[in-house]
């Protein structure tokens, strides 16, 4: 029988349970304050390898909100990390998308946990198809901005946000004195988990996108809400649809993430580092 979900019930709030979460992690690690929140999406797992010591695993089961997730590929563990600048990270696995079905605040929890836990930066990092034709497969990519296609929202209420420097200014800067050749574009988040057709590809180039992908958008707009620092970093790993001749595929995708793999690990693991020097 699978746990049952805290957020099927209206009446909970969905920070109260990223509240318990982070009472949990606090209890566990015995760390009062995570300073920088990671999520590492497909092809940036090798990372954690770089980042510091790893000082606790937390099965997602045991904290609320959280759950295994459904893609291979996809980690299920919360992770404490000590960096090597000595600054506390907590490594989000378990990331909910919205085609998993299980709602929204699912894919908001993250980082309302990593709000609760007293984070100050929120670092995504995914794997996107390339709209543009010269960004080859193996290409990280910092998000600049973002279109939230998914015709969703996380925030609950009347609470307009502020999405003016979603993807912050000053954390892209910091990324770029790591590697000056990074380059940045506009995301583009659809719900999937179908591909685009190439004319869906057509109409996100039109509207301003440079990349496409299925997570991002929904933990951009609850992180800002909580008043994070968003730091995003893509790696393409596709042309997306009609960009180029190859047929898409799940197995492509993870093969090219697994390809850049080691060289992703370092430059984020250097990311990291000068973000928490910054902080
Ligand atoms: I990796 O081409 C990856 N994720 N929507 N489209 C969408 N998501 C993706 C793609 C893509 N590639």
């Amino acid at each position: 029988m699978p746990r049952a979900n805290p957020f099927d019930d209206p009446r909970t709030s969905p920070i109260d349970v990223a509240r318990e979460a982070a009472e949990r992690i606090r209890a566990i690690t015995g760390v009062e304050t995570h300073e920088i929140a990671l999520v590492l999406g497909s092809g940036w797992a090798a990372a954690v390898e770089h980042l510091g010591e790893v000082t606790h695993e937390i099965p997602a089961r045991e904290l609320p909100g959280f759950v295994a997730p459904t893609v291979p590929g996809h980690v299920a563990t919360i992770r404490s990390v000590r960096g090597r600048t000595g600054a506390r990270i907590l490594l989000l696995g378990a990331r909910s998308h919205l085609y998993d079905g299980r709602g929204v605040r699912a894919v908001a929890h993250g980082a309302r946990v990593a709000a609760a836990c007293g984070a100050k930066a929120f670092v995504m990092t995914n794997a996107s198809g390339g709209i543009r034709p010269d960004w080859k497969p193996g290409t990280p990519v910092l998000i600049s901005d973002h279109i939230n296609f998914t015709a969703t929202s996380p925030v609950e209420g009347a609470n307009f946000v502020d999405m003016g420097d979603a993807y912050s200014r000053r954390l892209r800067d910091i990324a770029r004195q790591v590697d000056a050749t990074l380059d940045e574009g506009v995301y583009i988040g659809f719900r999937g988990p179908q591909y685009e057709t190439p004319a869906e590809i057509r109409a996100a180039r039109s509207m301003g996108a440079d990349l496409v992908g299925m997570s991002t958008v929904i933990d951009c707009i609850a992180a800002r809400e909580a008043g994070l620092d968003v730091l995003a970093l893509a790696l393409i790993t596709n042309h997306a649809a009609g960009v180029s001749d190859e047929p898409l595929t799940h197995d492509a995708v993870l093969a090219a993430g697994e390809a850049a793999e080691p060289r992703m690990a370092k430059l984020l693991a250097d990311i990291v580092d000068a973000v928490a020097k910054e902080l």
